[in-house]
C-alpha cells in the first residue's frame, strides 16, 4: 500500500515537474533547453499573414519550441485576452504582432510583472516605456513608403501635368499603414505635382480592396496611380479597375507592398508596376531570439529585416522560386 502511494506521489511530482518543463515563469525553461511560447497573431487578412503564419510554426518546429497560437482576427481586444492567457499559462515568452499600435501598456505591464519577456515581431507599438518588451524584430515600413514613393517619382520624372494618385491604407491604426503612407508621403512630397486625390483603408484584406477601389473609380474619372499597402488590396483593386473597364497597369499604374506569389504573378504578368518587397519570413530569427531572451542573453533592441523591390522584369525571373 505505502509503495503504491509513494509511486503515486512520485508519478505527480514527476507529472508536474513535467508540466513545470514549458512554464518557468522567465526562467530558462527545462534542463533540455525547450521552451514555450504563446504567440497571439494579428489574422489571416493575407497572403503575407498565411505565409507568416506558416514560418513562425514551422521554425518553432525546428527549433524544438512548443508554440500556443492564437488568431486575433485582426482584433485587438482578441490579441489581449491571448496574452493575459499565456500570462495565466506562465509561458516563457510571448511574442505577438500588435494589430495596431497604440493601447498595449497594461497588459505589456502584466507580462512584465509575471516576468514572461515579450518580444515584437511584425508590427511596432507606440508605448514610451521600451523596457516592456525585449526587442522588435520586423521591417523599416517608412523605408518600404519611402521606396514605393521613389519609383513614382523616377517614372514620372518628364511629365509635366499633375499625376493623380489614389491610396490603399491597411488597417487603421496599424503600424504598416501610418508608416508606408509616411514614407511614401514624404517622398512625393517634394514634388507639387505629385496629388494623392483618394485615401481610405482597405483592412488589408482583397475584398476591403476591390470594394474601396470602386468607390475611388466611381468619384474619380481621373486616376494615374494606386499605390496599395499590400499585395491583396492592390489584387481586389486590380478585379474593380478590370470592371470599370479599364486597363491595370497601363490606364492606372500600380504600386504595392510585400511580393507575395499572387501579386509577383500580376507584377509578371503587366497587371502590377512595382512591388516593394516586405518579408513574411521571421519565424527563424523570431525562435533564435527567444531562446535568447529566455536565456536571459542581451539582444539588440531592433532587428529590421533586409528587404528589396521587384520591377516586372525581375517578377519574371524570380517567380518560379518564390517561396511564398
Ligand atoms: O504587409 C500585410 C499584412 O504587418 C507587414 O500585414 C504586415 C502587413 C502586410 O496583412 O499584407
Amino acid at each position: 500500500m505505502f509503495r503504491r502511494i509513494s509511486a503515486l506521489v512520485l508519478a505527480g511530482l514527476t507529472a508536474m515537474s513535467v508540466a513545470s518543463c514549458g512554464g518557468g515563469s522567465g526562467g530558462s525553461g527545462s534542463g533540455d533547453g525547450s521552451i514555450t511560447m504563446g504567440f497571439a497573431q494579428v489574422g489571416a487578412e493575407s497572403g503575407w499573414r498565411t505565409a507568416n503564419t506558416k514560418s513562425v510554426q514551422d521554425s518553432a518546429k525546428n527549433a524544438g519550441v512548443t508554440l500556443k497560437f492564437s488568431d486575433a482576427q485582426q482584433k485587438q481586444e482578441n490579441q489581449i485576452k491571448a496574452i493575459r492567457s499565456y500570462i495565466q499559462q506562465k509561458v516563457d515568452v510571448i511574442a505577438f504582432s500588435p494589430v495596431v499600435e497604440s493601447g498595449w501598456d497594461t497588459v505589456l505591464k502584466e507580462a512584465k510583472d509575471a516576468k514572461i519577456p515579450v518580444i515584437l515581431t511584425d508590427r511596432a507599438v507606440d508605448s514610451k516605456d521600451t523596457s516592456l518588451y525585449k526587442t522588435f524584430l520586423g521591417s523599416d515600413f517608412v523605408e518600404e513608403g519611402k521606396k514605393a514613393g521613389q519609383w513614382l517619382v523616377q517614372e514620372y520624372k518628364d511629365a509635366k501635368d499633375p499625376v493623380n494618385i489614389v491610396e490603399l491604407q491597411g488597417t487603421t491604426g496599424s503600424a504598416p499603414a501610418n508608416d508606408r503612407k509616411a514614407g511614401f508621403a514624404q517622398v512625393i512630397g517634394a514634388d507639387p505635382k505629385f496629388k494623392v486625390i483618394a485615401s481610405q483603408t482597405g483592412d488589408f484584406t482583397r475584398a476591403k480592396g476591390k470594394e474601396v477601389m470602386e468607390a475611388f473609380l466611381k468619384s474619380n474619372p481621373d486616376i494615374d496611380v494606386l499605390y496599395a499597402h499590400n499585395d491583396d488590396m492592390g489584387l481586389g483593386a486590380i478585379e474593380a479597375i478590370e470592371g470599370a473597364g479599364k486597363v491595370p497597369g497601363k490606364d492606372i499604374k500600380i504600386i504595392t507592398v510585400d511580393a507575395v506569389k499572387d501579386g509577383m504573378q500580376a507584377l509578371a504578368d503587366g497587371k502590377i508596376n512595382y512591388i516593394v518587397e516586405c518579408s513574411p519570413l521571421l519565424g527563424p530569427q523570431l525562435m533564435d531570439l527567444a531562446k535568447k531572451v529566455v536565456k536571459g542573453e542581451q539582444v539588440p533592441a531592433r532587428v529590421v529585416t533586409e528587404e528589396t523591390t521587384f520591377t516586372q522584369e525581375q517578377a519574371k525571373q524570380v517567380l518560379s522560386s518564390r517561396q511564398y
